[in-house]
């Protein structure tokens, strides 16, 4: 059995309490490794370590905190295999998946940041009398790092790669459902040379390390992602301290189809966008409006794609879509199923155990990918981040209607939009209150670009220079002459 342990100070070690977690692969619901518990004791330790390091990391020259940040990303390269596959292990999803997307944009991370330090620039406000005001971009001390299950390592080195090459150390705590690629990151880090307590991992649950860190008083800084109630739960524990807080929390977004779209493409693209990763992306297009002279041609097409993904095991290449994270998950989707009948929805495929899975897989969480149509746009399942393999399709007679729709939400995060008309594509992503409008296209990601969510999708911009920014502190230094 794999032993999880926390990674401090360049050591690993096991909780104080000598308490663990078990790990459970959720394509068989068999326990997989045991996991560090860890509470405030570790965290305090792990915070400790960090800024012990943080006097010399922050005068490590910027070339030399980019050469170690690039050859951790190499190391990463490297084991490409083995993170795409403990990827998959651990969350379920598809290694297809894990080896397109998750494990080589943990490498992009690393590269990106590595690079973006070493061409900063700063502002400079020359005033009448000659004084200059200058502006010094430092690094904080310790960043809290806080990552979810759905995409691990993508999401854990999203937030240590801009920390870290700011000058800051950190102390992460990843999922406790997903602690496998953490882990094997850490090693990857001693072995690229990183300094002992500039990455600190702590692994254990959110109550415990994550609340001990958040509230921690010498941890200025939090970037969490993760779900929009725990959001308020971090931003309640860090706003008292005054910490910097990012928050990229849950969606609910809309993929608004019209009737000039190129269709073959517009069901092409929302296949992925419905179902990548089991639906648990923050930035799926999980409600699905369509103008209605293309309604039912549409919905003919989706629907036969639909019925074609392969669902089943995460380890074979050919799965489209794996298992869910949880038993408890599985069962907070399913539910929302039986409720779109409830309310009145018609589920026109899926939405239950796919049939003739091997015994090997009997024990995990597998469900039919599910199209719903029939809904209100104000019920329960077309308002709630259901974070799964599940989307309705809603029709719409004009681009006031699809807007008007698409923004009834409490989440802003992102929206996809399918049109050939340019001018309607501009005034559509003008009037659409996200954080990120895709036209013609779903999850292309520009590092450079600003991301995060409007209203209750979150606070605050990472990405690029907004990431820099968020993990450093302007400080104005105004010279007399
Ligand atoms: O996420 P949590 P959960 C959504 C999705 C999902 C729901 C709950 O709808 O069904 O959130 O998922 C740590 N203080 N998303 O419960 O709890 C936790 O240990 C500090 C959307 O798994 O938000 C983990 O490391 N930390 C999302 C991280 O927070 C706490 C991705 C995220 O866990 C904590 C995941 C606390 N009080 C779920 N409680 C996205 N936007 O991508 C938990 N944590």
């Amino acid at each position: 059995m794999r032993r999880v342990l926390n990674f401090i100070g360049g050591e690993f070690c096991p909780p104080a309490s000598g308490k663990t977690l078990a790990d459970v692969d959720p394509a068989t619901g068999e326990v997989i490794a045991e996991i560090a518990d860890s509470d405030r004791e570790d965290v305090d330790a792990a915070v400790s370590a960090a800024a012990r390091a943080f006097p010399s990391w922050r005068r490590t020259s910027a070339e030399e905190r980019s050469k170690l940040l690039m050859r951790l990303a190499d190391l990463v390269e490297e084991n490409f295999d083995e993170l795409a596959s403990l990827e998959s292990l651990d969350n379920g999803k598809p290694v297809s998946l894990a080896r397109r997307i998750d494990v080589p944009r943990a490498v992009r991370n690393f590269r990106f940041f590595a690079t973006a330090i070493l061409h900063t620039e700063t502002k400079c406000h020359p005033m009448d009398d000659g004084s200059l005001n200058y502006t010094l971009r430092q690094p904080l001390g310790v960043a809290g790092l806080i990552s979810p299950w759905n995409l691990p390592l993508y999401l854990l080195t999203w937030k240590i790669a801009p920390a870290v090459a700011s000058g800051n150390c950190c102390v992460a705590k990843p999922s406790e459902l997903t602690p496998l690629t953490a882990n094997r990151l850490a090693e990857l880090a001693r072995e690229a040379g990183i300094p002992p307590g500039v990455i600190n991992i702590v692994h254990g649950r959110g109550a415990g390390a994550g609340r001990a860190l958040t509230s921690h008083p010498e941890v200025p800084l939090i970037s969490f992602t993760g779900g929009t109630q725990t959001g308020k739960d971090v931003m309640a524990l860090a706003g008292p301290l005054f910490k910097k807080v990012s928050l990229e929390l849950g969606g609910k977004n809309p993929n608004i189809v019209f009737g000039d779209a190129d269709l073959e493409e517009a069901v092409a693209g929302s296949i992925p966008s419905s179902f990548a990763n089991q639906g648990e992306i923050c930035l799926c297009g999980s409600r699905i409006f369509v103008e209605r002279t293309i309604y039912d041609e549409f919905l003919r097409r989706f629907l036969d794609r639909t019925k074609r993904l392969k669902v089943g095991d995460p380890q074979d290449p050919a799965t489209d879509v794996g298992a869910l994270i949880s038993e408890a998950h599985l069962e907070k989707v399913s539910g929302y199923v039986a409720l779109a009948r409830q309310e009145g929805g018609e589920v026109l495929c899926g939405g239950g155990r796919p049939a003739g899975l091997p015994d090997r897989l009997r024990g995990g969480y597998y469900l039919e990918p599910a199209v719903i149509s029939g809904l209100a746009c104000s019920g329960r399942v077309m308002q709630e981040e259901i974070f799964g393999p599940v989307v309705t399709v809603t029709p719409f007679d004009s681009p006031e209607e699809a807007v008007a729709q698409a923004n009834g939400s409490r989440y802003g995060l992102s929206a996809s939009v399918w049109t050939r008309d340019l001018g309607k594509a501009h005034r559509v992503a003008a009037a659409l209150e996200s954080g990120t409008v895709w036209v013609n296209t779903w999850l292309t990601r520009d590092l450079r670009v600003p991301f995060g969510g409007m209203k209750d999708s979150g606070v605050g911009r990472e990405g690029g220079f907004d990431s820099l920014d968020f993990f450093t502190e302007a400080k104005n230094v105004c010279v007399k002459l």
